[in-house]
């Protein structure tokens, strides 16, 4: 299974596009599923089950939604493992801008939109900086130029990843992501594997500067995921 992380500022269009791209590798023969993680709310999983895609939510609460993250995506990827799917997409709303959810060798993928501001790019962290593409919505809404400005914005924080235009309504450019999707490193097994970034300081084992991921590593203030029918080990 791949597993592919997607994460950008709150209704820069992440689940708009996602929702075209599922539908483009469903045409392909290739089978998504989603794990939404957001702080209080979302009504991201009924989107997502209207189309027939199967979607968990995570609410980090009063956590730190990106430690909640990478102390609940290894039993999201048993849970996706469960359902034989093809891709596993996390979505994760950039809530923190220290923090990004990207795991290393896991494809990263930040949403980031045409309206958000000229500055916003410089402004982002390691969610825009070690982001393997870059997905620029909401082009439809500004002019030529100022599509370019913000691009070239994009480009000073990033120089490696590939940036794609995409149109959340229309699902235009959707097609090179869900190719670079389907092309990407099959992952089997997350216990042990390492963020790409340490997270600020909180409450649990991650605070300290632990990476890894995996049961054995987590300590302190960590909460699960609700997921059906799926066993996971007790968190100490
Ligand atoms: N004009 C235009 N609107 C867009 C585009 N992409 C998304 N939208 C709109 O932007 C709003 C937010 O889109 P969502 O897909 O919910 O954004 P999100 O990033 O998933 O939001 P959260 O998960 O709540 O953080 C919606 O009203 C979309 O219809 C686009 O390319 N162009
Ligand atoms: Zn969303
Ligand atoms: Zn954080």
């Amino acid at each position: 299974m791949k597993l592919i992380t997607v994460a950008g500022p709150p209704s820069s269009g992440k689940t708009s596009m996602l929702l075209r791209v599922i539908d483009w590798l469903k045409e392909q023969g290739l089978k998504a599923g989603v794990v939404k993680f957001d702080c209080v709310a979302s009504k991201d999983d009924e989107r997502y089950r209207a189309k027939g895609v199967p979607v968990l939510l995570g609410l980090a609460g009063n956590l730190c939604p990106d430690h909640y993250f990478v102390t609940n995506i290894e039993a999201c990827a048993r849970w996706g493992q469960s359902l034989e799917l093809d891709i596993l997409i996390s979505e994760s709303a950039g809530l923190c801008n220290r923090c990004s959810p990207f795991i290393r060798h896991a494809l990263a993928v930040c949403v980031i939109d045409n309206l958000s501001g000229v500055n916003t790019p410089t402004k982002m962290g390691p969610l825009l900086k070690q982001a393997d593409i870059v997905a620029i919505t909401k082009g439809d809404i500004v002019s030529q130029a100022e599509r370019e400005v913000f691009q070239y914005q994009v480009r000073k924080v990033n120089a490696r990843a590939e940036i794609l235009h995409i149109n959340g309504l229309t699902g235009q450019g959707k097609e090179r992501l869900g190719v670079l999707l389907a092309q990407a490193e099959d992952i089997d097994d997350l216990d042990g594997r390492k963020l790409r970034f340490s997270m600020p300081a909180a409450v649990c084992s991650y605070c300290l500067g632990e990476t890894r991921i995996g049961h054995d590593y987590q300590m302190g203030n960590v909460k699960s995921i609700a997921i059906p029918d799926v066993p996971r080990p007790e968190v100490s």
